[in-house]
């Protein structure tokens, strides 16, 4: 006679479904539920999950000089001039300057203006290029280590251009700190009116920082259903400054 226990090899080898048989292990097992511990409050998720800039990096992109000739014209006989461009990238943000025509000595007077989070390690990278109808021709590059920005707070420099054999750039790099309340925004603002002549660009005086939190009865996309075709929603918004 065999006892309850001396049962089951013999239930599982005589062809029963998964079900059963994972019901026979679970009655073995005490399975853990999935308890959620909150380790930091809310506001703490959002700050971890939507981190505040460390600075932000101000760039005058202003003007280069003695660039190389990039374009020819009758196949090549006559050697033509350049008509130069930037591109700049400060981690995932990348700006485009407009470009100057038929110039080695083009000026764009452009200013961007890049949020930085974590910086070490982290570069400001600048190619400049000649547009041509087909592939742009490679004008030089640099690379500015965001440190020696921060260390200086302000550059006024001209930087000899990598990869190329000629040729430079005039930079203007501010790095700003980010602020916690609004007692110099006047001083700011006067600030950055002297400085309105040098750009084309308006500059920031200060920083929203906005998160999305959560949003509730958004339209249904028209294409299936006519609902709501006014398009009402309802947005749960947090303000992290
Ligand atoms: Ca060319
Ligand atoms: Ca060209």
């Amino acid at each position: 006679m065999c006892t309850p226990d001396d049962r089951l090899p013999y239930m599982l080898a005589s062809g029963l479904s998964d079900t059963i048989i994972l019901d026979i292990i679970s009655n073995y097992l005490v399975l853990p539920n999935r308890i959620t511990v909150p380790l930091v409050s809310e506001l703490q998720i959002a700050q971890l999950r939507f981190p505040i800039p460390k600075g932000v990096l101000r760039i005058h992109f202003l003007e280069a000089q003695d660039l190389e000739r990039k374009d020819t014209f009758l196949k090549g006989t006559i050697k033509g001039k350049s008509d130069p461009y930037g591109i700049i990238r400060v981690g995932n943000q990348i700006f485009q300057s407009k470009v100057i025509k038929e110039n080695l000595n083009p000026k764009w007077n452009e200013v961007y203006e890049a949020l930085v989070y974590e910086h070490p390690g982290q570069e400001l990278e600048i190619e400049l290029f000649d547009e041509d109808p087909d592939k742009d021709d490679f004008l030089g590059s640099l690379m500015i280590d965001l440190i020696e920005v921060e260390k200086e707070r302000y550059l006024d420099e001209w930087f000899t251009l990598d990869e190329v054999s000629k040729g430079k750039l005039h930079l203007k790099l501010e790095w700003l700190t980010l602020m916690p309340t609004v007692e110099t925004l006047d001083q700011v603002l006067k600030s950055i009116r002297a400085d309105k002549d040098q750009a084309n660009d308006g500059l920031s005086s200060a920083l929203l920082i906005l998160y999305l939190d959560s949003a509730r009865n958004l339209p249904v996309m028209e294409l299936w259903l006519q609902s709501d075709p006014k398009g009402k929603g309802e947005f749960d918004i947090g303000l992290a400054l």
